[in-house]
């Protein structure tokens, strides 16, 4: 028997139409974007996603974290509803892409069943989840995390930026503070695209890459304490440079990773030096390591290497060098049901697809520990992503939107 939803596809330009008008909003300055959360510019990109949800006949619910969810009906209002979506806040030199098509895809999907008058059993609900990129308030995947009940909600809302303003105070002032609290919502499944953020699917030259795993992250905050100084009147002797500490752990993280290739990923993209003055060595770094892998064990073994490599660090350069973790999740396996629905579509469809494992942290790495989830991934030139020259073809986009749509309608069933 073939499948209901067997001949839909979506409306591609009106995707790729919607997918630029988002960019418009919190423009980078090379093309992309630079939309982070909880500014004036998620605001703004917040309230048009908002009043296309309302064209498209859907009712929003928003919780605590500023969460957006935004709701089709379906013909069994006691059914639990299908989710389907991603985030739309942004790198501060993000691409156009990386959390948008996935919740632009979802609108896209519902706009389509709109136009063909399809109806589901269960409701089909797109959500925009608060603060996926965790780049000015840590950790990543903020909202999901309280969501699935990794956080607390007071935590999460005392998180602060480099300016010491917290994100709570700052959700209620773009005024996108909701009143629903935080993972009360019960979901069937959840489904979200993304794209791959690295340069496997077009090297092996597949239009879709069906997510089985996501690998684990492990944020470590670096602190390193040595004395500010003369640079010109101190002996080369007498000099405790949190510079040259900085550089040890630098090249410590990269040996590390390397050490365990390929399953393990490491650098340092978050540096403070202080009081970065051109006369004074640094008397303190705080830098953050980003450790990632598909193993568990991995992951732990790489921390105890820094922690002990950065120990041997301090005492030979007499600085003091603290670690602390501020952000962290395990490697997840998606849901055999839901990754099956997103592989039978692509077979469906025709289109060339592989299995892949996730090397970035998305909101279904935390989804996943409370309901059915699954994620579809489209290639990205040059597996280029976090950079403003991010970019993706429209029949990507629209391949891997038509996959999300017959996974997300199969599981929400088709009615008449
Ligand atoms: O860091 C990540 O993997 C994601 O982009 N937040
Ligand atoms: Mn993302
Ligand atoms: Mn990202």
């Amino acid at each position: 028997m073939t499948s209901p939803a067997a001949n839909l596809t979506i409306n591609s330009e009106r995707l790729w139409d919607s997918l630029m008008e988002m960019a418009k909003i919190g423009p980078g300055i090379a093309g992309g974007n630079n939309r982070q959360t909880v500014t004036d510019e998620d605001g703004e990109g917040r309230a048009l996603f908002q009043r296309w949800c309302e064209a498209a006949g859907l009712t929003m619910g928003l919780d605590k974290m500023g969460t957006m969810f935004a709701r089709r009906e379906g013909t069994d209002p006691d059914a639990l509803p299908v989710y389907v979506g991603s985030h739309l806040d942004t790198q501060p030199t993000g691409g156009k892409y990386d959390g948008v098509l996935g919740v632009l895809a979802g609108l896209e999907i519902v706009r389509t069943l709109n136009d063909l008058d399809v109806k589901t059993r269960h409701p089909i609900v797109v959500a925009n989840f608060s603060n996926e990129e965790g780049t000015r308030f840590a950790p990543p995947m903020l909202a999901s995390g309280v969501f699935a009940g990794l956080h607390d909600l007071e935590w999460a809302w005392d998180r602060t930026d480099a300016k010491g303003l917290k994100f709570g105070d700052e959700l209620r002032r773009i005024g996108w503070m909701g009143d629903e609290e935080v993972g009360a919502r019960k979901m069937h499944a959840f489904f979200e695209l993304h794209i791959e953020q690295g340069p496997i699917l077009e090297i092996e030259g597949k239009d879709i890459g069906i997510v089985t795993h996501g690998q684990g992250l492990n944020w470590l905050q670096v602190t390193i304490t040595g004395r500010e100084r003369h640079t010109g009147s101190t002996p080369m002797a007498m000099r405790q440079n949190a510079g040259r500490g900085l550089a040890q752990i630098t090249e410590l993280v990269h040996d590390i990773a390397m050490a365990r290739q390929p399953v393990a990923l490491g650098a340092i993209g978050q540096i403070d030096v202080y009081p970065n003055s051109r006369n004074i060595i640094p008397g303190r770094v705080v830098c953050t390591v980003d450790f990632r892998s598909p193993d568990a064990d991995i992951q732990t073994e790489m921390e105890a290497a820094l922690r002990e490599g950065a120990a041997r660090i301090a005492r030979d350069l007499g600085l003091t060098i603290e670690i602390e973790q501020s952000g962290h999740f395990d490697p997840v396996k998606f849901d055999d049901a839901c990754v099956d629905a997103l592989r039978r579509a692509a077979d469906r469809l025709g289109y060339s697809h592989m299995n892949i494992i996730s090397g970035a942290g998305h909101d279904a790495c935390w989804i996943n520990r409370v309901a059915p989830t699954a994620m579809v991934m489209c290639p990205c030139v040059d597996g280029l992503s976090h950079n403003e020259a991010e970019e993706i073809t429209p029949d990507w986009a629209a391949k891997s939107a038509n996959v999300l749509m017959h996974a997300v309608v199969e599981t929400a069933q088709i009615v008449g």
